[in-house]
């Protein structure tokens, strides 16, 4: 009874915690009345937590995705015959800038203009009206099967796969075991139920996995499968994860959350960024082409979330790098500077690191989280 006392308590401050940044940042921007490049409270963007999001809203984004893999590719065919829709177009780029996006300096502002392009993209080119959800790890850790995000139902961003008998998954750089789950193979549920994929898999965590490729040069055309975890939210979306990125020992320098947030591999802490990806398991393990999932934006855009509230949180940290140009600097590369050019190949302008720091800056940015 203690125990469940305790964990309520803790609990309610993470929510509290998360409303405050949300509440300062309005007062700040409402304060200075600062409107950068036309971005202010009246015209900037919400993005909202699926679960909180009505069935309309829900499906209207779930058309759009639709839409996107219906789409005509715009890359290049000769830089990469394997994209055939506009949706393969991000994981083409993804791919393609893996070793230089991951575990380094490009990391966090890399991912905000990424899925930042995503949205534009629904909202350009396939009439999506609304923005970019999330998936808040933080919810559903008891029982992912019952996440609104995953329930498999028509508003939802599809379920389980169909069972596969596998090994498991190796995370981390390979050092840290997942237990298989129930699926594995195509998603056998819901909108994106055996949804298809053109790209990959090109180094998937998942075992088990026979039909690999090099690289964007090579179609695979096939479903995207999944393997919900119920190992790692338990193990790792904790409040107390959460409390130290936000407010702990793990929050208070740009270094410290950059390294909490994507793992201590060598101490078995796999960090919410990972933990994401091999919660939904089979292709979102795949270092490479783990786009291919469709949920994957909206883990992207919690992460993304988790970043901006940090940033909210630490201001005097907020407009900083840390790491150098290559993923755990292999080979090693001089440090990552506010000025470093992140490309999104068709999907985006080539912007800097620095445009990145302000959601709100209007550069090209102008969003919030609720
Ligand atoms: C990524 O694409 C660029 C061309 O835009 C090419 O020069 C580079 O070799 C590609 N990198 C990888 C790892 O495929
Ligand atoms: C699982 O591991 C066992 C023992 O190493 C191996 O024989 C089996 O082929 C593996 N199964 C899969 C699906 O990889
Ligand atoms: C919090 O983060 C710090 C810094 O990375 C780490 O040393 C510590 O073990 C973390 N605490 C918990 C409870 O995970
Ligand atoms: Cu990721």
């Amino acid at each position: 009874m203690r125990m469940f006392h305790a964990v309520a308590a803790v609990q309610l401050l993470a929510a509290r915690l998360m409303h405050l940044a949300t509440d300062t940042l309005a007062q700040n921007e409402a304060v200075t009345k600062r409107a950068p490049k036309g971005c202010s409270l009246s015209n900037t963007a919400v993005r909202k937590d699926w679960e909180y999001m009505s069935n309309t809203e829900r499906k209207a984004y779930i058309s759009a995705v639709q839409c996107l893999q219906k789409l005509p590719s715009k890359s290049d065919p000769t830089w990469a015959p394997a994209a055939k829709t506009r949706y393969d177009d991000f994981v083409a780029i993804h791919v393609n800038q893996t070793m230089y996006i991951h575990s380094n300096g490009l990391f966090l502002t890399w991912d905000r203009y990424f899925v930042w392009a995503y949205e534009q993209a629904l909202r350009n080119e396939c009439g999506y009206k609304g923005y970019q959800p999330y998936w808040n790890w933080f919810a559903h850790t008891d029982n992912i099967y019952k996440s609104p995000v995953f329930d498999g139902s028509d508003t939802s961003l599809g379920g389980d796969g169909e069972f596969f008998s596998h090994n498991g998954s190796l995370a981390g750089a390979r050092t840290i075991v997942i237990p298989s789950g129930q699926g594995g193979r195509c998603i056998k549920s819901g909108p994106f139920k055996n949804t298809q994929a053109n790209i990959g898999p090109i180094s998937p965590g998942m075992q088990g996995f026979t039909d690999l490729v090099p690289d964007i040069t090579v179609q695979n055309h096939r479903c995207v499968r999944r393997d919900l975890s119920t190992y790692i939210p338990k193990k790792w979306f904790t409040t107390a994860n959460l409390l130290n990125v936000t407010i702990g020992a793990g929050s208070t320098t740009h270094k410290l959350f950059w390294t909490e947030i994507q793992g201590r591999y060598p101490d078995g802490f796999l960090g919410m960024h990972t933990s994401g990806h091999y919660t939904m398991g089979s292709d979102a393990t795949d270092l490479y082409s783990s786009v291919n999932d469709p949920a994957f934006w909206l883990h992207h855009a919690m992460l993304d979330r988790t970043y901006w509230i940090w940033q909210t949180l630490y201001p005097s940290e907020a407009n900083k790098v840390a790491g150098t140009l290559t993923l755990q600097n292999r080979p090693p590369t001089r440090d990552a500077t506010v000025d470093e050019p992140l490309d999104l190949g068709v999907n985006g302008d080539t912007r800097l690191i620095k445009d990145m720091f302000d959601t709100f800056g209007g550069t090209p940015l102008c969003y919030i989280y609720a």
